[in-house]
């Protein structure tokens, strides 16, 4: 009946999404073959995409703020404690995993050591960001002094430059780079450092909407009424989504399909091969090996039909490069498909999306040693380690919006100092890596979800009991 209906739509979507990629490459290549586009026309073919851009991202707000506030409005605090506890222990052993695996690989493979990388064009700007910088922003994103702004508006470090900045990588320098432009771009007194995402301070209003759910559960009676609104604002939000995900396909055509156009340098793939090869075989055994094991050994289910499920979602990020304008699809992926109890996605998915960048972190760990092989910088163990940690703090700090990773890079350069400006080598890779890296971000959360889950099977259980004796005695 109705669920097999259901089950055949949500396939459907999933087929013509894959066949959108698949068409949109090709059209991409025929078009780039047998057309000639000014740079002006090639705005105009990815407009369909766009659209599917800001639909995505229109949603974020009210899904974030429903989600988070329900959520934990839900449970009662001493559990969500505990569930928050769990979830921050997950993201954390994950991400060290998945850094300590880009070490491994980068040192055994040694990509940059053979001068594979040697015509590549060098000349660049030092973008100035610290660690303590980039902690310091973590934690003012946290606390936001006005909550209408952090809906729109990115944070900008309050701290003068003392000398006058060397750089300012802007726009025309690197055209890909859109979004994290703005990121490295610095101004006669401040700085602006990537842990925004997109014009939404997405850490300000989790940690907003933490507060806020839980003082709504302690009201009783009285908070009822908000908790019914977000509630029900949060069901209206994904039968949004749901109407936007039958647009995804085209969307996701004309996407790819302007970007395979708008590519200008195929031939630096060629160069930095075996570099992409250990980001990439690195990323590959991150999801096909370590967070299954982890997944398998905790939940003891399938972990590859748990992947499976969240197919929409891993395509979406791909395509987009954004762990937070995936969001949408990831929950309805967790919920719909893999069952997650909406008490745990509520809760594990939007931190996730902003904190949790397994993928994000074995990428700039790899990257960070790259450099310093072809620098002929040799690490000792101090430096690994601290790579190590800076890459972790790296991907937490990135926002979860596209190319986030490559300016919290910097961190990780500054901090053994390589030098930043070599950031420059691995820009014009990133548009494709980047893709890479935020499907295994997304993936990582969705397992958090699961993991999470099992571990807290025991207080959900016992919540369900108490609210049906609630329902059943008013
Ligand atoms: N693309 C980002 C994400 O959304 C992070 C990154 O740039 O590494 O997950």
């Amino acid at each position: 009946g109705v669920n097999f209906k259901g089950l055949l739509k949500r396939n459907w979507l999933l087929i013509a999404t894959i066949l959108s990629v698949l068409l949109g490459i090709s059209l991409g290549f025929v078009v780039r073959e047998y057309a000639s586009f000014s740079q002006l026309d090639k705005q105009y073919f990815g407009f369909p995409g766009e659209i599917l851009m800001r639909m995505l991202k229109l949603v974020i707000l009210p899904l974030i703020i429903s989600s988070m506030i329900t959520g934990v409005a839900a449970l009662d605090s001493e559990v969500s404690g505990k569930i928050g506890l769990r979830a921050v222990i997950y993201y954390f052993s994950t991400t060290i995993i998945a850094v300590i695996l880009g070490i491994i690989l980068v040192m055994t493979i040694k990509p940059g050591v053979s001068q594979t990388a040697e015509h590549i064009d060098r000349s660049g700007t030092t973008p100035n960001v610290t660690t303590v910088d980039t902690l310091l922003d973590l934690l003012r994103n946290m606390f936001p002094e006005n909550l209408v702004q952090a809906c729109f508006q990115q944070y900008k470090t309050k701290r003068k430059e003392l000398e006058p900045p060397k750089v300012s990588v802007n726009t025309t320098t690197i055209p890909p780079l859109t979004t994290t432009v703005m990121a490295v771009n610095i101004t006669k007194d401040y700085k602006i450092i990537g842990t925004y995402s997109d014009g939404i301070n997405v850490l300000g209003l989790i940690v907003f909407c933490v507060a806020f759910g839980l003082v709504i559960g302690k009201m009783g009676e009285k908070g009822r009424i908000l908790l019914e609104f977000f509630d029900a604002l949060n069901e209206a939000t994904m039968k949004l989504v749901q109407i936007i995900m039958c647009y995804m396909p085209i969307g996701i055509l004309f996407l790819i399909a302007a970007k395979i156009i708008e590519v200008e340098d195929w031939e630096i793939f060629r160069k930095m091969g075996l570099y992409m090869v250990t980001v990439l075989s690195g990323l590959a055994i991150h999801a096909t090996i370590c967070l299954p094991l982890i997944f398998f050994v905790i939940v003891r289910k399938n972990p590859y039909t748990f992947t499976l499920g969240m197919a929409q979602a891993l395509v979406t990020a791909l395509m987009i490069s954004s762990s937070s304008a995936t969001l949408p699809v990831t929950f309805r992926c967790a919920e719909e498909n893999n069952r997650i109890d909406k008490r745990i996605t509520r809760f594990v998915l939007p931190v996730g999306a902003t904190i949790n960048m397994d993928g994000t972190a074995l990428y700039e760990a790899v990257a960070a040693i790259f450099i310093a092989q072809l620098n002929d910088f040799s690490l000792d163990v101090g430096q690994i380690v601290t790579i190590s940690i800076t890459a972790t703090v790296a991907s937490i700090g990135a926002a979860g919006v596209p190319n986030a990773g490559l300016v919290t890079m910097v961190i990780v350069l500054t901090a053994v100092g390589l030098p930043a400006s070599d950031v420059t080598l691995i820009v014009a890779v990133d548009w494709l890596l980047d893709r890479f890296r935020t499907m295994i971000n997304v993936l990582g959360d969705a397992y958090g979800a699961g993991i999470v889950q099992k571990l807290s099977k025991r207080e959900l259980e016992r919540m369900d009991l108490t609210s049906d004796v609630d329902v059943a005695n008013p």
